[in-house]
């Protein structure tokens, strides 16, 4: 299973193809719309989120609440389009609209235009804008639909917003419900109390803010990817998946970075048999992944998110049109999206594993795929 996205920011619609689909996996209008609006939410979005109402129309790919095995093709219509029409107009002449000059530090607005030739920075910013990621959550829901045909369940919640942090959480002490009821998803009241306050003060300053999130996948079978070579090892392509959301800078499996600073007796996770006679892991330091493959404990995969780049008291750049020092551009922004970066992590995460399972189990029919998946829990006795 692997996804494409098309849609600019304030164009019609955004949409998406998700390809390689298995026939039969059950796909309602929920699926696909919950996690739309999981990442619309979140303590210091900006104006944009009150105007849209993000939810999918299916243009193909599903009858009858079920995948038929073609291309699922995905829209999510863009409410503020409307406002501009001229603006965006595929055919205009672009007359009388004003051009966008200043590029802003951060942003994909001056390597963009360098590599296009574009005159106006909002030929880059359309398309770099977060606004994307709807499209990928869109992609992620059929993801997770196939997913939770095994059993597999993908979450997220939020570290740190800016100054404010729990530290390292372990899946098994983040109650689901805390965080979805969470406007940071942050399941510790007092730090998300903290978050807000940060938030709040950043938007008071002009500011923007980044912060940590962490996105976990239970419930997997173990050996999903691979040891053999280097673009089917699972760590690479989570890493990869998760790092091409704008604005993530820094991705760690399991203790990552912390690894580093310990003898390998305090980082290796022993072998043990459960109660059920099948051989676990005692602690999950390795976050759920050796040797590129999964071990079959909850997969934890944490991001850092950068400060978005646009900022109401804008740093300096350079006008492109006259060559002087200039304000930044101002666009309208969030103030972190931390929380909605969480939910697109989830996406991205969960295309990943789909289509290990796929790889691992076959492709064409969720049915058969069930069958292989049996077939392999049944051989691995221990
Ligand atoms: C964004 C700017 C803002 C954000 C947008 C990302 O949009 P606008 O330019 O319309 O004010 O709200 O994020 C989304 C629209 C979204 O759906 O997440 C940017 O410049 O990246």
């Amino acid at each position: 299973m692997r996804y494409t996205t098309a849609g600019e920011s304030h164009g019609r619609a955004l949409v998406t193809i998700v390809s390689d689909v298995p026939a039969g996996v059950p796909l309602g209008r929920t699926d696909l719309d919950v996690d739309l609006e999981r990442r619309q939410r979140g303590y210091g979005r900006g104006g944009r989120m009150a105007i849209e109402r993000d939810a999918v129309t299916v243009l193909s790919g599903i009858r009858f609440g079920r995948t038929l095995g073609s291309p699922v093709a995905l829209m999510i219509e863009n409410r503020d389009a409307s406002a501009w029409e001229s603006a965006m107009d595929p055919f205009g002449t672009g007359e009388g609209i004003e051009r966008v000059t200043a590029p802003r530090p951060g942003h994909a607005d001056l390597s963009g235009v360098q590599r296009t030739g574009a005159a106006d920075v909002r030929d880059i910013l359309e398309r770099a804008s977060a606004r994307e990621t709807a499209a990928r959550v869109a992609a992620g829901g059929v993801a997770k639909a196939l997913l939770r045909a095994f059993g597999v369940e993908v979450r997220s919640w939020v570290e740190r917003i800016g100054p404010a942090a729990t530290g390292t959480l372990e899946p098994a002490a983040v109650p689901a419900e805390a965080v979805e009821s969470s406007d940071v998803r942050c399941p510790d009241d007092a730090v998300a109390h903290a978050m807000r306050a940060a938030i709040d003060d950043a938007r008071e300053a002009g500011e923007s803010l980044g912060g940590v999130f962490a996105v976990c996948a239970e419930g997997l079978v173990p050996g999903l990817g691979s040891y053999a070579e280097a673009v089917t090892r699972l760590d690479g392509r989570l890493a990869g998946a998760v790092m091409s959301i704008p604005a993530i800078k820094g991705v760690e499996l399991g203790d990552g970075f912390a690894s580093a600073q310990r003898p390998g007796s305090g980082v290796h996770d022993e072998i043990v048999r459960a109660d059920d006679g099948r051989l676990r892991r005692s602690t999950n330091r390795a976050g759920g992944l050796e040797g590129g493959m999964t071990t079959g404990e909850p997969l934890v995969v944490r991001a850092a998110m950068k400060p978005i780049p646009t900022l109401m008291r804008p740093l300096h750049t350079v006008d492109l049109d006259s060559g002087e020092v200039a304000d930044a551009a101002r666009e309208r922004s969030d103030v972190c999206a931390v929380p909605a970066a969480a939910v697109v992590a989830e996406a991205e995460v969960a295309m990943v594993l789909a289509a290990a399972y796929q790889e691992l189990f076959g492709g064409g029919c969720l049915d058969d795929m069930l069958r292989a998946y049996e077939a392999y829990r049944a051989r691995i006795t221990w």
